[in-house]
């Protein structure tokens, strides 16, 4: 029995457009969504991945089989849609699962053979077993899965051609912030897998550089962050040899001893979610976790970086209370808060968000024409109507932010700090540049995003 796991591509995404920059393939993830599903197939199904991130397929060149796997983020959908119809229309039965499919039900039921929503580790054997004997249901439902006794991911499939691995070592969140949709779908219970798991999994990743898609790594309670310090001395003393980088609150900048254990089982970088310059701001996202009385951001980065960590930061654009101005702003608090990278996104209600209900009750969601418009659902294209900003407004906004953030003489600044202070110059100017090249790349798209979407706004 021969299955494809396919990740659609989206040619709108900067990020996967690794012939337009070849600094990009320093930001082509590989998708572990399918890796997990390959460790969960019975050893009978012969597995491909196809990535379409890395090219197009040829498909009629490839050998027909017997089951299509695809996943999606709500940004890929229109893409999925387009394989799941060509392998249908030669009889090849399609599963979808993911994100996408599980927060807009109705929408892929109708355009594939077999839906899967939540998690999939409950429920993917017995999908194969249905495919095996013809008998796939059209909907099943995989909930939140255990986390004790995992299978391990497939790293040996998709093994070339990316700059980082990747793991998970948790899954969930409590903080529900208003925008963000992890809360809805892996639910609010932090869910750790076992540390001796973790270990052996990592060991079985093929690149030296790995990246841990957790959404906090750390957690949110002390008992969160004593297992994070087990697994980091778990990691160092395996001596792994990996270098990696994972996503945390700015809690992680609280204890010196997360932080050198993290340093010690190779964190080299940690992107972090600042999200908005201001307490308001803070407040209107539901991002309390940042709202810490008398934090000082600069000293917390500093406190990261004298570890040797690197430290991206994420901020939105398009908040209620964003004027004109603010593009500009972020820049300059980012740099003030002295972050290695910035990666500003506008405000985006993405299906199954308390942000995508407040919108749609507002009659705000300008791109609604589903499922065409999802491939705009990449946080970076203005999707909404912003209070204060019109859409030429808050591209320009977003052009001015990147522009002051990725100068040249910014950039040199940052990586000379960096090479001061004996922290990875190179790697520093890499994702530097990367961001940089990225801007003509951006501006590009929207013009063109004006010219096809611009009506939507009158
Ligand atoms: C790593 C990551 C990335 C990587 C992508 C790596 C990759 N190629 O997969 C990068 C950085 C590139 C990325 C980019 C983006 N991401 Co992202 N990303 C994540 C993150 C943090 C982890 C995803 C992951 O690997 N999880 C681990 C795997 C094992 O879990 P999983 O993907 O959910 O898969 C399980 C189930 O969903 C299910 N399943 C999945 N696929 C299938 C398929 C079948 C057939 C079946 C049966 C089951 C199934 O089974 C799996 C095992 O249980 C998630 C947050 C999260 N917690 O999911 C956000 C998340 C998925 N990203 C998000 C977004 C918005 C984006 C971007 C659009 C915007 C951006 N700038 O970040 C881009 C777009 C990329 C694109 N190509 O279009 C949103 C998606 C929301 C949505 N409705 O689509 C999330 C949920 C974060 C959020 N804050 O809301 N992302
Ligand atoms: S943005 Fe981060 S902290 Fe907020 S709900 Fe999502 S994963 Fe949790």
């Amino acid at each position: 029995m021969r299955l494809y796991l396919i990740n659609p591509s989206n040619p709108l995404v900067n990020l996967v457009k690794v012939k337009a920059s070849r600094w990009n393939r320093y930001r082509v993830w590989k998708p572990l969504s399918l890796m997990v599903l390959a460790g969960l197939t019975p050893p009978q199904w012969e597995i491909s991945i196809v990535d379409e991130n890395l090219g197009a397929p040829d498909y009629p060149a490839m050998p027909r089989p017997d089951l299509v796997g695809i996943t999606a983020f709500t940004s890929q959908a229109n893409r999925a849609y387009e394989v799941a119809t060509y392998f249908r229309r030669l009889g090849v039965p399609v599963v979808m699962g993911g994100i996408h499919a599980t927060m807009c039900l109705d929408e892929v039921v109708g355009r594939v053979d077999s839906v899967v929503t939540g998690e999939a580790e409950g429920i993917w054997p017995q999908v194969l077993e249905d495919a095996r004997h013809g008998s796939l249901k059209r909907r099943y439902d995989g909930g939140l899965a255990e986390m004790n006794d995992l299978p391990f991911a497939r790293h040996d499939l998709l093994a070339t051609e990316y700059a980082f691995g990747a793991i998970q070592t948790t899954r969930g969140c409590p903080l529900n912030c208003s925008f963000c949709s992890v809360t809805a779908f892996n639910g609010a219970h932090y869910r750790q897998r076992p540390i001796p798991d973790v270990v052996r999994e990592f060991q079985s990743v093929r690149e030296k550089r790995v990246l841990v898609v957790d959404d906090n790594l750390i957690g949110t309670r002390p008992e969160h962050i004593a297992r994070a310090k087990d697994l980091f001395r778990a990691m160092a003393r395996a001596n792994l040899r990996k270098e990696w980088a994972g996503q945390a609150t700015m809690n992680f900048a609280d204890d010196e001893e997360l932080l050198a254990l993290a340093a010690k089982a190779g964190c080299r970088g940690v992107f972090i979610g600042f999200e908005t310059p201001t307490p308001e701001g803070l407040r209107e996202l539901g991002k309390k976790f940042n709202l810490l009385k008398g934090r000082d951001f600069r000293a917390s980065v500093r406190r990261i970086q004298r570890h040797g960590i690197l430290v991206a930061g994420s901020f939105i654009i398009g908040l209620d209370i964003d004027q004109p101005g603010i593009g500009k702003r972020i820049a300059d608090v980012a740099s003030q808060y002295g972050v290695d990278n910035l990666n500003a996104l506008f405000l985006t209600p993405l299906p199954g968000t308390r942000l995508w209900d407040q919108m749609k009750s507002e009659g705000r969601i300008a791109l609604d024409t589903f499922p065409e418009d999802w491939k705009y659902y990449t946080l970076t294209f203005p999707v909404a109507r912003y209070k204060h900003l019109s859409l030429n407004e808050i591209i320009q906004e977003m052009i001015s932010c990147d522009q002051h953030f990725y100068s040249m003489p910014r950039i040199l600044r940052r990586v000379c700090s960096n090479l001061w202070q004996r922290r990875k110059p190179l790697i520093s100017l890499v994702s530097n540049l990367s961001y940089r090249a990225n801007i003509r790349l951006e501006c590009k798209a929207y013009a063109d995003f004006k010219r096809q979407r611009g009506n939507r706004y009158d």
